[in-house]
């Protein structure tokens, strides 16, 4: 198949999965198309089977708000034509649906009247923030309906777009996924980088995010410092976000800021994860959790809070630990329970790869994406 994929391309969940998929059905033999204002991050430039088109916005004086939408319906449509493309695949609503549905409509009122069916992966804040912002739901629910195929990245999204949104079409779930080829705890790494941020044989924690309000960066902090009062440890933040300075102030308040090693945003982050005992992963609300995922492949035990799509990633107990939102006593009390015992620390870690393994490998996931988009093909004829 001849498929384009349009993402979010700099730091997020979404523009990950989107990357890694095409990375997996390029692998396949798909041609694939990324289509976006920048090259998304996990792409690592020359790679088979895949093409990058950027999308130029026009910036003329009149625009207080340069049209990102337009100019990506307008490429899109270039594209599909140039390249023959079967299929669009967007992740994230807003507002690449509408762009993708632009685009149909411009194809399909062309010389050639062709249809080019599009696919929207709902993956979360696209549902549970912006979408509720009335000026934004009438147009993304309209979006989510003209899609030709819909799917969310757990049964949690998947219920709550229904429920708020009251779409009427079917959605279905297909999780995210993880490279466990390329996720995973290679002990000469680990040794290496453990001299570099553990030098002392500390127990290494580590969070990965965009530090915004709803990821809990301060409980993060509050966590660690109550491990940190009975345990020798460190804690590798990686990310940036607005709430990096509110987190480093308080790190410096309790006295273990020389502790706490903000590690900046990442390119490539399973080397990094690695390297930790714990991670920590306290957010308000998550519609899947991809780092947690990320870190289970790696055998890094997730301690994370008990919200949206979570538990349907993290057994409680067996690949992990979930608590309530805010409980930031139970979180430490989990982690001290771990990093005192060496012996259990190792076992759930290695629980928690066979989970990520049998139920979100990306190579049966891709699987069901390609069958996914097949159904898609077969209905648009
Ligand atoms: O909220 C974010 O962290 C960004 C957002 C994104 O689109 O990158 O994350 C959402 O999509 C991820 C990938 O599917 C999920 O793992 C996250 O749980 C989800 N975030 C939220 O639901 C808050």
């Amino acid at each position: 198949m001849k498929i384009a994929i349009t993402c979010y391309p700099t730091y997020g969940g979404s523009g990950v999965v989107a990357t890694e998929l095409g990375q997996e059905l390029a692998q396949r033999g798909h041609e694939i198309h990324f289509i976006s204002y920048a090259q998304p991050i996990r792409l690592r430039g020359e790679e088979p089977n895949i093409h990058y088109h950027e999308v130029e916005v026009s910036r003329y004086p009149l625009f207080d708000y340069p049209p990102y939408d337009l100019a990506l319906a307008t490429r899109m449509a270039e594209v599909a034509q140039l390249y023959d493309l079967d299929l669009q695949h967007v992740h994230y609503a807003i507002p690449h649906s509408v762009s993708a549905l632009l685009a149909r409509q411009m194809l399909a009122s062309g010389s050639r009247g062709r249809r080019l069916p599009f696919v929207t992966t709902l993956h979360g804040t696209d549902i549970t923030l912006v979408g509720l912002d009335r000026s934004y739901l009438p147009i993304t629910r309209y979006s989510i309906e003209q899609s030709d195929g819909v799917t969310a990245i757990s049964n949690y999204l998947r219920d709550r777009t229904q429920r708020v949104f009251d779409v009427k079409n079917r959605i279905e779930v297909i999780y995210n996924s993880v490279n466990c080829d390329v996720y995973k705890r290679d002990p000469e790494v680990v040794a290496k980088l453990r001299e570099e941020y553990a030098p002392n044989g500390q127990h290494v924690l580590v969070h990965l995010s965009n530090f915004r309000p709803v990821k809990r960066l301060t409980d993060v902090i509050e966590i660690f410092d109550r491990v940190h009062k009975q345990v020798p440890s460190r804690l590798l933040l990686i990310g940036d976000g607005p709430d990096r300075s509110v987190a480093e102030w308080l790190a410096v308040q309790k006295g273990i800021h020389d502790d706490v090693l903000f590690l900046g945003k990442q390119d490539q982050i399973y080397d990094k994860l690695a390297v930790a005992d714990v991670m920590l992963m306290p957010s308000e609300l998550e519609s899947f959790g991809l780092a947690a995922l990320e870190a289970m492949a790696c055998e890094v035990v997730p301690i994370a809070t008990r919200a949206g799509g979570v538990p349907e990633v993290i057994e409680h107990g067996q690949s992990g630990f979930l608590a309530d939102v805010g409980d930031v006593d139970t979180m430490a009390r989990y982690a001290l329970e771990l990093l005192r015992d060496e012996k259990r620390l190792r076992q759930m870690g290695k629980q928690a790869r066979e989970a990520a393994k049998a139920r979100f490998c990306s190579t049966k996931i891709v699987k069901q994406y390609e069958d996914f988009y097949r159904r898609v093909l077969e209905r648009s004829v």
